[in-house]
């Protein structure tokens, strides 16, 4: 990979050049190392170590906004995308294309190793995960099997190809967290107050402690397979995991969280942990393990810097929706996120959740560029 700029209009890009093979000599006199010594300013900041500018990528950047992605897509069910290797590579690659990102994220989805283990899942199209015989009972999560590496061949494969593609560029492993996990199992599908799921975690602790500890393995699983494939960093999504109380996220979900992160503990890759609505649980989603704790755009990355243990990095939190405001008012709060991410031991600059469905990815290659300019040598 290599930054090219466009003389039109000053933006950096990345281009596909022809990456030395292995044992060679790159072009700025650096042996090809192996993947985990190369520099990547992504993963500076995540070890919260010095960077030259502040790194940046978007949750949901891959998908989504981009034309070219509901092009490669076609018809193609969501499920189904999330298995055919080649399609995998081609839409995690498209944003780094288009944008000065510091990271891939990997394409796939949460439920993938739900569906991998047998689940009866679907992603409706503008619904989202649904599934067809939800988990209520004690036969419910035994019928939840654990996850092999042969589950997910096309993961092994597209992570393989990806690392490949992205030269030094890392790429973000992914799984769901396992209050979201269990919430979609045992509503049936997405849901606003996860009624059932918080019934089941007051009034059955002992179910709901078999359900998290079997999620968690899954989690462990399915993110191994990433990570020794050559993901070089990993996010837990535990996205709504927001609509608990501290003291019952402590008893009920911190455990099985905290196990997840001790089992990458010994591949030295950098553990993100994030979550909506998490204000209030910040400092115990970095106790769980993460080296980088995820903030979503209510809390001020100034504040949330007070309210996570000492050790830890930030990532966040420009709000989504202002990308869909004039730029120099998106320019202005992202500067002001800058400068709060300063205070952090270590910053990434995210979005404070996934890329909205209407974003111009015309303003995200904006934004991109803007985290660099404005961070470089500061
Ligand atoms: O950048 C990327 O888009 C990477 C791929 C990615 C990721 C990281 C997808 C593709 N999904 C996810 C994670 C994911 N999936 C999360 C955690 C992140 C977040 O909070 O946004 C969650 C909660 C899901 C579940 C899910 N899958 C939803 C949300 C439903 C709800 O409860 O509101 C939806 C709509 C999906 C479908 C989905 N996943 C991904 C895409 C591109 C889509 C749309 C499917 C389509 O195009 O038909």
């Amino acid at each position: 990979m290599v930054n090219v700029v466009n003389p039109q209009d000053g933006r950096t890009t990345r281009s596909r050049d022809a990456s030395p093979a292995a044992g060679e000599t790159s072009e700025n006199g650096r042996a090809n190392l192996p993947a985990a010594r190369r520099d990547s300013t992504f993963l500076d900041a995540c070890r919260r170590r010095p960077v030259a500018h502040t790194p940046v990528w978007f949750m949901r950047q891959a998908g989504r906004s981009l034309p070219e992605y509901r092009e490669a897509r076609g018809t193609v069910p969501m499920l189904e995308a999330c298995a055919i290797p080649d399609l995998i590579v081609e839409i995690t690659m498209q944003p780094v294309r288009r944008y000065a990102v510091d990271a891939a994220i990997f394409f796939s989805d949460i439920v993938v190793p739900l569906k991998a283990i047998g689940v009866d899942l679907d992603i409706k199209p503008g619904v989202g995960p649904v599934i067809a015989d939800p988990i209520r009972d004690a036969a419910g999560v035994d019928r939840l099997r654990l996850l092999d590496p042969s589950d997910v061949p096309y993961v092994t494969e597209a992570v393989g190809a990806l690392t490949g593609e992205l030269g030094d560029l890392p790429l973000i492993g992914f799984a769901g967290g396992p209050f979201t996990l269990a919430s979609y199992l045992i509503e049936g599908g997405p849901s606003k107050n996860h009624e059932r799921t918080k019934a089941m975690m007051y009034g059955e602790p002992e179910l709901w402690a078999r359900l998290l500890d079997r999620l968690a393995d899954i989690a462990i699983a399915y993110l191994k397979v990433q990570v020794e494939a050559g993901a070089r960093a990993i996010q837990l999504f535990d996205s709504w995991v927001g609509g608990i109380a501290p003291a019952d996220y402590r008893t009920s979900v911190l455990p099985h969280s905290s196990k997840i992160f001790s089992a990458l503990e010994a591949y030295d890759v950098p553990r993100i942990h994030f979550g909506v609505g998490t204000g209030e649980l910040l400092g115990l989603m970095g106790e769980a393990g993460a080296d980088v704790v995820g903030v979503d755009w209510r809390v001020p990355l100034d504040d949330a810097v007070h309210r996570v243990e000492a050790g830890k990095a930030l990532q966040g939190n420009l709000d989504p929706a202002l990308l869909l405001a004039p730029w120099e008012i998106t320019a202005d709060r992202a500067r002001q996120v800058l400068d709060q991410g300063r205070t952090a031991e270590g910053h990434v600059f995210n979005l404070g959740h996934g890329v909205l469905p209407n974003t111009d990815p015309g303003m995200l290659a904006r934004l991109a560029d803007l985290v660099h300019e404005e961070s470089t040598g500061r």
